[in-house]
Parts: C-alpha cells; structure tokens; sequence
C-alpha cells in the first residue's frame, strides 16, 4: 500500500536543510545517503572512463554508453534474500514510501488542507523521513520473514535473520561502541508462541524449535535516529487458527481507525473490544470466544523510548487521555482464546534502562561495567541478553540482575496466558501529524 512519492520528499529534503536544528542532535542519518553521493560520482568517473577508452570501438558500444546513464550502477535496485541491501541505497535522497496517509474525521477534517498545519507537517521532515526509512525495513524484514518461516527452525534461527536483515538495511551492525544507538533495532524481536503473548525471545543455548501446530506472535522494533517502528504479526500454519487471527488483524484495524486528534483512548478501547469480541475460533472441536487481553495496552512512543506515557487500552475503559497531534502510537492488540489476562512467566529475555531514573551508586563493580556498556550501546532503547553477548560481554548475569534489583533496569519477563491457550497479535506505528494520520507501517501485508 505504501506509495513512493520521489518528488514531494525531494522537496522536503530541501526545506530539511534549514529545519535541522529541530532535531534531536543526531548525526544527519545514518551513513547510507552520503555513501550514495559518493559511490555515484564514483560511478560516473567509471563510467566516463569506460567510454572514452574504447571510444570509436563499434556502434554497439556508442548505443551502450547512451543507455546507460539510465541505469544506476553498483547501486542495487532491489532487495536481496535475505534482505542486505542499506534501504537508503534502494531510495535515494531518502525517498522512502509514504505510509498510509488517512485523513482525520469530524472537527479535525480541515487539517489536511489548511495552510498552517501543512506548515507545520514540512518542518517535520527529517522525523518523517527517519521514520519512512524505519518503516520500510520493517515491511522488507518482514516480507522475507513471512516467507522464509517455517516449522523445524530454531527460534534462535528466526531471530538472528530477523535482527540481522534489520540491522544490514540500516547500515549498523551495532558491533562498535555506540553504532546501535544511530539505527538497528528498535527493541528485540519478540517470538512468543501460543499461549505467551508477548515479551519472549530466546536466549543463549535455546534450543526451541517451531512446531507446525504454533502460534508465532513476531513483534520487533526498527530505529532510525531513535524514531522507532513498532510492528507486529502472527504466524500460524494451520487454517483452524484462521478467524484468532482475523480477529486481532480487524481488532487493531478497528484502533487505527478510531485513533486521531482528541480521540480519548478509553472509548478507543471499546470499539477495539468489540471487534476483538464479535469472533469466535473453532480449535479442535472445541469453540472458544476470543477475548481482548484485558492487562495489555498499546502506546505512545518517545525518541528512544518504546512506551511513553500514554496507554491504549484493548478492553473499554474510562481513561480519557487524549491523543493530540504530534504524538506517536503503536497500535496493538491481543486476543485469547484463555482467560485474557497475562502473567509474567519464564526467563527473562528483555530489558531496558529507565529513562527517569537518579543516579545510583551502585557498589558492584561488574553491575558498573555493564551499566556502561548499556549507556553507550542502547540507551533507553530495550535489549535482551543476545545483544550482550554478541558485544563480547560475558558472565553478566549478577551484574545485570544488580542493575534490576535497584532500578536502574527494568525486566519485561514473558507475559503467558493459560497454558494451552492461544494468543495472537498484530500491531502498527501510526503518526498522529498535523494534516494527516499517517499509518507508517502499513503494508499490504497487513
Ligand atoms: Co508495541
């Protein structure tokens, strides 16, 4: 669903030049445009060299040479399998596609002509763009995922190819000091199967295995500059689980709909409950309801922070908090065919610093060292113990768990329903801009 529109980004980038000092102090983008600059002259010269030295050969070579400048070379024009290529190389000049632009409703419908409001849409665009390229690794990532997916991998398999294709298409490979915090991963990818909903990833030595009968919910993060996309999908294999699905997919469609400016996320949470709740799933001869799960929420999204301040319940509530314009919301929503309630349950995988949090001295000098290399790595920006080992850091479970205990880091362990239930999800990244709500990781996937 997503459109490229080369022309409009290419004035935006313009008005960019001068809008800089609005951004966060972050380095233009990560490396990949200027790398295009370059590697196009680059190629220039190789062309024009080419073409004078065998200069007069045949016609063939003349027409050749005429037809080439068309063609951009050593730039790839498409993505690989499994995805390598830098997104900033597939769209150059950060012409990233849109996501899908929808227009508010009601009072807010002369937004997305009025002048003032388009204004202040154009001194957005180094956040729109950073936020477009994240989006756009998302839909590649996942389309390679959903079709390179399959009963007999390892967990751990799925998850190395997922946050290795993210983290190619940035350009980071996160492995120097401080690379992750420029772009990667927005947090881990989350594999949660069955009755887990959310929040699991495997750790070190895991030696699960996807089984043809599973329910796979893949949530993970893409970060460009902080401005993370937060999108989720299940996999299943066998059609029995067909309308759990549906009903999630038209259960978070029925909250990007009613998301806008002044829209209160209480009501929001109602219509989402009941679209969740008109479904019902036929799982082995036995039919289950399939409810919200009533304790997890979706959220607004901060610069390097995952969940904001604000909630978006999936059950009816009486939270008048109100989106306002400029906000950023995933969208996500649960359902169950067990209690639709979750409960921490199993090994901790995931983990982020607090964003609040006061100095501590901490007394631990192995609780010291890991802190630093959280500061400089990730930032507030979750991580799971996979990310540190491949850092090099070992033996850091005391120090990690130090960390925890006083506050500094937070835990997010598993969240499982009722064994034996099932859980999906499906989850989007929408940007409440002032013309527009701007669905920035629809696809036509889902
Ligand atoms: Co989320």
């Amino acid at each position: 669903m997503a459109a490229q529109v080369p022309t409009d980004a290419l004035k935006e980038l313009k008005v960019n030049e001068t809008a800089k000092a609005n951004s966060k102090g972050s380095k233009p983008a990560p490396a990949g445009d200027d790398d295009d600059h370059a590697e196009d002259s680059d190629d220039d010269a190789d062309e024009n060299g080419a073409a004078n030295g065998p200069d007069g050969a045949t016609g063939a070579a003349k027409k050749k040479k005429k037809r080439k400048p068309k063609k951009k070379k050593k730039t790839p024009t498409a993505q690989t399998e499994p995805p390598t290529v830098m997104v900033s190389q597939l769209f150059p000049n950060k012409s990233y596609p849109k996501g899908e632009e929808v227009e508010y409703k009601d009072e807010n419908r002369y937004r997305t002509t009025n002048e003032e409001k388009r204004h202040l849409d154009n001194l957005n665009t180094e956040f729109l763009s950073d936020y477009r390229e994240a989006a756009e690794i998302h839909r590649q990532v996942r389309q390679y995922a959903k079709k390179s997916i399959k009963p007999g991998q390892t967990l751990t398999e799925i998850a190395e190819t997922i946050e290795n294709s993210v983290r190619s298409l940035t350009g980071h490979s996160g492995l120097t000091e401080g690379d992750a915090m420029v772009a990667g991963m927005g947090f881990p990818c989350g594999l949660s199967l069955n009755h887990c909903a959310a929040h699991y990833t495997p750790n070190a030595g895991n030696k699960m295995v996807l089984q043809q009968d599973d329910v796979m919910k893949v949530d993970f993060g893409v970060h460009i500059n902080g401005r993370i996309v937060d999108s989720a999908f299940t996999v299943a294999f066998e059609p029995k689980y067909d309308n759990l699905l549906k009903a999630v997919k038209e259960a978070t469609n029925a909250g990007i709909r009613e998301a806008g400016i002044d829209a209160r996320v209480g009501e929001i949470g109602g219509v989402i409950q009941e679209t969740m709740e008109s479904f019902e799933v036929e799982i082995d001869g036995t039919t289950y309801p399939v409810k919200s799960i009533r304790n997890l929420t979706g959220h607004n999204i901060l610069p390097y922070s995952i969940h904001g301040t604000k909630a978006v319940p999936i059950v009816k509530s009486n939270d008048q908090t109100k989106m306002e314009e400029g906000d950023v919301f995933a969208i996500e929503t649960f359902g169950s065919t067990g209690n639709g309630y979750v409960r921490d349950d199993m090994e901790v995988s995931h983990y982020a610093k607090n964003a609040d949090v006061q100095h501590v001295d901490l007394r631990l000098s192995s609780a010291k060292a890991l802190l630093n290399v959280i500061n400089k790595n990730f930032g507030t920006l979750p991580f799971c113990r996979r990310y540190l080992d491949r850092l090099g850091q070992d033996k850091y479970l005391l120090g990690l768990n130090s960390l925890v205990n006083s506050g500094i880091v937070e835990a997010y362990p598993p969240l499982c329903d009722k064994k034996g239930s099932y859980t999906a999800q499906f989850e989007h990244t929408i940007l409440i801009r002032p013309t527009v709500k701007e669905v920035i990781s629809r696809g036509d996937d889902y």
